[in-house]
């Protein structure tokens, strides 16, 4: 079974308490407007880490009272970083957020050894798309985090998303290891990552999904695409999940979705102690509430 939405990530509200969001430099007012309408929904008690002042700028004319949230007051960037690292890591919250701030300089703070939120597993970023035209929810991993995984880097990958799928009820999740092609070219060595990854699903060496590839976009998304090129496959067509080669490549594609196709998403960082969202300063602001309502619904299961 596939999401069909994302709506149900806001349907069991109220049998939870909201999650306590930290949100790292909320200086603009997407990040407020996001944060208020998170508060208004139920699902997050927002916590805003940063300068009083930048933080009461950004919500001037957003119709949020900031004085109604709870906050951690530090002037100073990276204290502001660390601080709102360590209220996760203790405990005392239960999701990170991205408000502006580098991402390179969040995830370093979260990848902290001492007082960080990192575990054995790597960690990587997982987004997911609503696509009107195409009736399921889709995902995309990692346009966000790792540059140029290697096999067992995208061996994990692959784990964290089926970690996040498996959380939201995608008890099987499909994974399409993509490409520019479907067959096996030496001289393009993401495919021979693809066919390895494929082997290993086979194999038992990464569980609770089904994965296939290599395949390129279309005959990943479409089924008739995959008929088309008579590729018989359990994944092909019906992908729940595309792992892409690198960095670039799932950046751009996950941009051209949410910027060209004006799609609405949920982003996640999976990997760590707890929930990290990470998301683009622009684009869609229903897309910055679907992911805090991903972290809430994602830290239900990873409480200490
Ligand atoms: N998971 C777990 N541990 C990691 C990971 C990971 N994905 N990446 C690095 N580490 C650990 C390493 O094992 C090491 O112990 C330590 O962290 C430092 O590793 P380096 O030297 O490779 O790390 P950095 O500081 O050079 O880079 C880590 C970043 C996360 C900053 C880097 O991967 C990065 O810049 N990623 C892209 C972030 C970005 O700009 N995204 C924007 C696109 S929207």
């Amino acid at each position: 079974m596939s999401l069909k939405n994302l709506n149900f990530l806001f349907e069991d509200l109220g049998k939870d308490k909201p999650a306590d969001i930290v949100i790292t430099l909320p200086y603009a007012s997407d990040s407020i407007i996001a944060a208020g309408k998170a508060k208004d929904l139920g699902l997050a008690n927002p916590i805003l880490a940063g300068d009083p002042d930048r933080i009461k700028a950004a919500a001037h004319g957003t119709g949020v009272d900031v004085n109604a949230f709870d906050r951690i007051e530090e002037r100073d960037y990276s204290r502001a970083i660390e601080r709102s690292v360590q209220a996760v890591s203790s405990g005392d919250a239960d999701v990170l957020m991205k408000g502006m701030v580098k991402t390179a300089d969040l995830l370093r703070a979260v990848l902290n050894k001492e007082w960080g939120l990192r575990t054995e597993q790597l960690l990587s970023h997982i987004m997911l798309y609503e696509v009107p035209s195409l009736g399921r929810v889709f995902g995309i991993s990692d346009a966000g985090m790792n540059l140029y995984p290697d096999l067992n880097a995208k061996k994990q990958i692959i784990e964290n998303a089926v970690t996040l799928f498996h959380f939201l009820g995608v008890e099987i999740p499909r994974v399409a290891i993509l490409a520019a092609v479907e067959v096996v070219n030496t001289d393009m060595p993401c495919t021979l990552d693809a066919a390895a990854l494929t082997e290993m699903n086979r194999r038992g060496q990464i569980r609770g999904c089904l994965v296939d590839g290599p395949l390129a976009l279309d005959n990943a998304l479409y089924e008739d695409c995959a008929r088309a090129k008579g590729i018989e496959s359990e994944v092909a067509g019906k992908a729940d999940l595309l792992l892409v080669p690198d960095i670039h490549a799932g950046n751009m594609l996950s941009k051209s979705i949410l910027f060209i196709m004006k799609a609405t998403g949920a982003a996640l960082m999976m990997g760590a102690r707890k929930p990290v969202v990470i998301t683009s300063r622009y684009g869609n602001p229903q897309t910055k509430v679907y992911s805090m309502a991903m972290g809430a619904y994602a830290s239900r299961f990873m409480r200490d």
